[in-house]
């Protein structure tokens, strides 16, 4: 190593590496090794390529940047504040702490310039390559002969455990297959992960593992210092326009630290405080003051500030012409990017009459359809699946990576990648992602719906197949814990319709909520279509649970709470026990999170306190249930798997049915 730094280029880097060691040191906790190790190609990535503008982080037309390994905040932060984002020298300083805007892992909303939460290794790989779709997909939809006014590239930066995981696997093959051109990762291969050598667990050629994937694979032998074939190497993947590529960054971590370089030592502790004097010494750096940067090094970070704004204006320039001459382009652009749907956009939605049966899924197939046709920025796909879920768009074409044109993504059987492709969609904004499969493989999806939630992204889960319902696939397929393990995650609504008209309010609201994901839960099997001019109508489901049918001869003794397929089973066993002179109610309840959110006055109207005899009803775990049938009430469901048989029988047979339910319900009053 060299102890005579070189150039300001090198200055700079060590003011990446001494901040961002400086910090972690401070917090007394956090992952100095990788921006010791990947600060050279963040550098080079952020000073010769990126086209960002610090003074306004959501410029839309900016190259979208994701840290996958999320773990290595520090650098990314300390990259913002350089660069000159709000972002501050206090707030490098109170990293990881109470409050402060630098999180021990990047969480998107809290830090402006961070485009995505990650931290759950792999994930930001599946994100950078939802980012470049979007592009894409708003690039075919906008651009005109001569008029580029979407032509943004997706950069990552990734590390050993995020091409680990298998999400990777799965998004990196869907990205070679569309042909993803302006996508590039940048892999700090620094051969070590947190329990040591890589040796011990991951020695396959990934190189060759993405070439086979479609990926152009480049290689730079000293990321530590050879900042030149960084460049090149960034100048090769932007010049591939039909591949996305791989720049494989052979990179030593913890770079600099005389006794942790190139250990797992420095993947996630602190140095330590004379390490980190001795890191500096040996880096060459003169400064004994922590959090020192030097004023040559700041002044050309902060030149971001100027290129960002002349490349913002030089686009708003052409943003405004293109404007002029597509005025009806200009407005989808304002309202996609907004979120707000056009006038009118549910005009067309389907209805149902009593006496006619439809699966669920099937209603909200066809409501989907209508809604696309108005709002042409909802995209979505499915895990090959397309003809279960009901999930395509009829007059649409196929999604084509490359030009961008097509509504209907074919995500292949790579269901966490389609969640995680759908958020890097949402967070790169102006498309409303929907993704579909069948409910019991949403866990095959929760990692990356479990960071929807967290970022309140506004995508829609589509889950058909909603129970044991479903028949003959058998418990492999019959989902039973899936609607109480989602109702435990934070900032997600569940959405379970009892009819196809429900079906179709659940889309509306769906499309109508921007603040979070909505997973709608579906049947496979046909449903009854309730009686809207003797019952309640389906607009009530917007609360989340109204009362569908009212007791008759007095106020209510009893209530039946069901969702889905269930509310029909309770509407025949109301008549059985109404018959018998038990004045019954029916609350359908599709969603416990929209109910959750109304007042006590309407909850107390719905579910009368006084009325203790509840019995809920409901072909899942019961979980939760007790919420709100209360101390003396009762649930029907389930604390065992299905079976494989027609799905009426495997109802019946495990206690869907009006006798059941009758029985139970009598045994409370
Ligand atoms: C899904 C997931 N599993 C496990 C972890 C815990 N973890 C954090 S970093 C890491 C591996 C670190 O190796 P690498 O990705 O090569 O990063 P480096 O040590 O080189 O910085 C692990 C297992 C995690 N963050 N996410
Ligand atoms: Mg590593």
């Amino acid at each position: 190593m060299s102890t005579v730094r070189e150039s300001l280029d090198e200055l700079c880097v060590d003011t990446i590496r001494t901040l961002a060691i400086d910090a972690v040191q401070k917090a007394n906790s956090g992952h100095p090794g990788l921006p010791l190790g990947a600060a050279p190609m963040a550098y080079v990535l952020w000073s010769r390529h990126l086209k960002h503008n610090p003074r306004d982080p959501l410029w839309p037309d900016r190259d979208r940047f994701v840290l996958s390994a999320g773990h290595g905040c520090m650098l990314w932060y300390c990259l913002l504040h350089l660069t000159g984002y709000d972002l501050s020298m206090d707030d490098l300083k109170s990293f990881r702490q109470w409050g402060s805007r630098t999180p021990g892992h990047p969480e998107y909303r809290v830090t402006p310039g961070i485009e995505a939460t990650t931290g759950p290794l792999g994930q930001g790989t599946a994100n950078a390559v939802g980012m470049a779709m979007a592009e894409r997909y708003r690039a075919g939809r906008f651009n005109r002969p001569g008029q580029e006014i979407v032509n943004h590239r997706t950069f990552a930066i990734v590390s050993d455990g995020d091409l680990m995981e298998g999400v990777s696997g799965e998004a990196g093959s869907l990205a070679g297959h569309l042909g993803l051109g302006k996508l590039t990762y940048l892999y700090d291969s620094n051969h070590v992960s947190l329990d040591g050598p890589t040796s011990m667990t991951f020695t396959e050629d990934v190189g060759r593992r993405y070439e086979a994937y479609g990926w152009q694979v480049l290689r730079v032998e000293d990321g530590n210092t050879n900042l030149d074939a960084i460049d090149h190497a960034l100048h090769e993947a932007e010049s591939d326009p039909s591949r996305p590529s791989l720049i494989i960054v052979r990179t030593t971590i913890g770079y600099g630290s005389p006794h942790k370089a190139g250990t797992s030592e420095a993947h996630g502790s602190p140095l330590g405080e004379e390490e980190v004097v001795a890191t500096k010494k040996a880096l060459g750096w003169e400064h004994e003051e922590p959090f020192y940067v030097p004023a040559d090094a700041l002044e050309h970070f902060r030149t971001a500030i100027a290129r960002g704004k002349e490349h913002q204006s030089d686009w708003q320039e052409r943003f405004d012409a293109w404007a002029r001459s597509n005025p009806d382009l200009a407005d989808e652009w304002r309202r996609s990017s907004s979120g707000e749907p056009p006038a009118g956009w549910d005009a067309d939605l389907p209805s149902w009459k009593a006496g006619e049966k439809e699966a669920t899924r099937a209603a909200a197939g066809k409501a989907l359809n209508a809604i696309a046709k108005k709002v042409p920025w909802v995209l979505g796909g499915d895990a090959d699946l397309s003809v279960s879920t009901s999930t395509k768009l009829k007059d649409e074409a196929d999604f084509d990576g490359r030009t961008g044109g097509g509504r209907n993504i074919h995500f292949g059987v790579r269901e966490h990648a389609m969640a995680g492709i759908a958020n890097g969609m949402a967070y790169h904004g102006g498309v409303r992602p929907f993704v579909a499969t069948f409910f019991c493989f949403s866990d095959y999806m929760r990692p990356s719906v479990r960071i929807a939630a967290l970022s309140e992204l506004p995508v829609v889960f589509v889950w058909t197949h909603d129970s044991i319902g479903l028949g003959e696939d058998g418990p492999t397929h019959q989902p039973v814990e899936h609607l109480a393990s989602l109702r435990a995650m934070p900032g997600f609504t569940v959405i379970r319709p009892a009819d196809p008209n429900e079906a179709v309010e659940a889309w509306r609201v769906a499309i109508e909520h921007r603040e979070g994901p909505v997973g709608l839960v579906l049947s496979r099997q046909k449903l009854p279509v309730i009686d809207a001019s003797k019952l309640a109508g389906p607009a009530g489901l917007a609360k989340g649970a109204y009362v569908l049918a009212e007791s008759t001869g007095g106020a209510p003794r009893l209530i039946l709470i069901a969702s889905g397929s269930e509310v029909a089973l309770a509407l025949e066993a109301r008549q059985k026990l109404e018959s018998e002179s038990i004045p019954t109610r029916v609350v359908s309840m599709p969603s416990w999170e929209l109910f959750e959110k109304q007042d006590r006055k309407y909850r107390d109207e719905v579910l009368p306190p006084a009325v203790a005899a509840r019995l809920s009803i409901e072909a899942g775990s019961i979980l939760g249930w007790a919420r709100w049938v209360g101390d003396r009430g009762a649930s029907i469901g389930l604390e065992r798997f299905g079976a494989s048989a027609p799905g009426e029988i495997v109802l019946k047979e495990l206690g869907f049915n009006v006798e059941n339910v009758v029985a139970r319900a009598k045994a409370l009053l």
